[in-house]
């Protein structure tokens, strides 16, 4: 578990960006699961300051670096008018360095954006393709990127058969005598095999692309004033990956009618026009760029991000909370509760969400 902040800790902190917590206002930003994110407001200047969680991203600097590498990449994409986005920017501490070690953690500061907000769900179709098209022209812009130059954050991150090892291994400890009380879910796992299959079959077909990785809609800035999409944030996981994954994330954010952790799941519906128009704002997006088995793969990346995020949360449920952060103990079994219950959903609409995606495919 992950130290907690203090006024102390912050101060310390702060130190290092020429900033006091009494000449300033300090407040949590976003929603994340993993690190820790505070908005700096002084007179002097506003910026968001974050502590990296270690425990997840063992290699904190390679995190920062790939940011690095991605915003500059980004921002020489968008002089040359292949980008319309902007990219963020890490701020340089006292010492010049982007990176601060306090008392054995990492934090870093970026620029805050003015006039910005971000969305929980979307209110209109509108803005629907509007996040496809983002993290769309976000891939677009990196495909001309080294790949090979972003070092691996976290192996095997969107990898659903290594995702089930862990959740089997998991389940062999139980280290928190708590698979009695999931037992049905964790069948519910392992019934899914045949879907397993489906993903690891087109997967050996598939090219790698640079991928975000962690398309939640909320990690997409809007500005106050236009409504439009300014920039792409949260780049801790931007990976070599498959489009099918950031098409899923943004399916699962953005087509539940319920928020990740409702727990009300009987109510929760599919959001079909967003579905819909997410595979249009994507796949237009792209233009020539995407390959017809990459768009076919649409499809099962829809099914598979809310299953394996699912997964993921059940295996940290079992785990005793290692990884995500958690309100009480029972937030991870009701996220992956809400989580499968958004896969089976997916599931049942299987021919809605082909006959979109195969309409769109044969439009191009
Ligand atoms: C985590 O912390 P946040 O919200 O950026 C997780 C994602 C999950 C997401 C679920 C490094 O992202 O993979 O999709 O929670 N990030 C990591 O909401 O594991
Ligand atoms: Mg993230």
């Amino acid at each position: 578990m992950t130290e907690e902040i203090t006024d102390n800790i912050l101060n310390g902190v702060l130190e290092f960006y020429h900033c006091h917590v009494d000449a300033c206002q300090i407040s949590r930003l976003g929603n994340g699961h993993i690190n820790d994110t505070f908005l700096v407001k002084s007179s002097a200047q506003n910026f968001v300051l974050q502590r990296i969680n270690a425990e997840v991203f063992p290699d904190p600097m390679a995190v920062i670096n790939n940011a690095e590498l991605i915003n500059q990449h980004l921002a020489n994409a968008r002089q040359q008018g292949r980008y319309p986005l902007s990219s963020m920017k890490q701020r340089a501490n006292i010492n010049n360095e982007l990176a601060t070690l306090y008392q054995g953690q990492y934090w870093r500061a970026v620029d805050y954006v003015d006039n910005c907000f971000t969305l929980e769900s979307v209110s209109n179709l509108e803005q629907a393709k509007q996040v496809a098209s983002s993290f769309a022209q976000f891939s677009a812009a990196m495909s001309n990127f080294p790949a090979e130059k972003l070092a691996e954050i976290i192996p095997n991150f969107h990898n659903i058969g290594f995702r089930m090892l862990q959740l089997n291994e998991a389940i062999k400890q139980d280290k928190a005598k708590r698979l009695a009380s999931c037992e049905s879910w964790v069948s519910f796992c392992h019934n899914q095999q045949r879907f397993i299959d489906e993903v690891t079959r087109i997967t050996l077909k598939l090219p790698l692309n640079v991928t975000h990785n962690d398309t939640k809609i909320n990690n997409l800035l809007f500005d106050k004033s236009t409504e439009r999409p300014i920039t792409v944030i949260d780049l801790d996981t931007c990976m070599s990956g498959y489009l099918m994954h950031d098409f899923g994330d943004m399916v699962r954010t953005c087509c539940s009618t319920l928020a990740e952790d409702a727990t009300n799941v009987d109510e929760m519906a599919l959001k079909k026009e967003v579905f819909a128009a997410l595979a249009q704002g994507y796949i237009d997006s792209f233009g020539e760029n995407i390959s017809t088995l990459e768009k076919q793969s649409l499809i099962i990346g829809a099914k598979l991000l809310p299953f394996m995020i699912g997964v993921r949360f059940l295996t940290d449920y079992l785990d005793g909370d290692n990884y995500f952060s958690i309100k009480h103990p029972q937030h991870n079994l009701e996220r992956a509760i809400n989580q499968f219950t958004l896969y089976q959903l997916l599931c049942q609409n299987h021919d809605f969400i082909t006959a979109t995606i195969t309409n769109l495919n044969s439009d191009h």
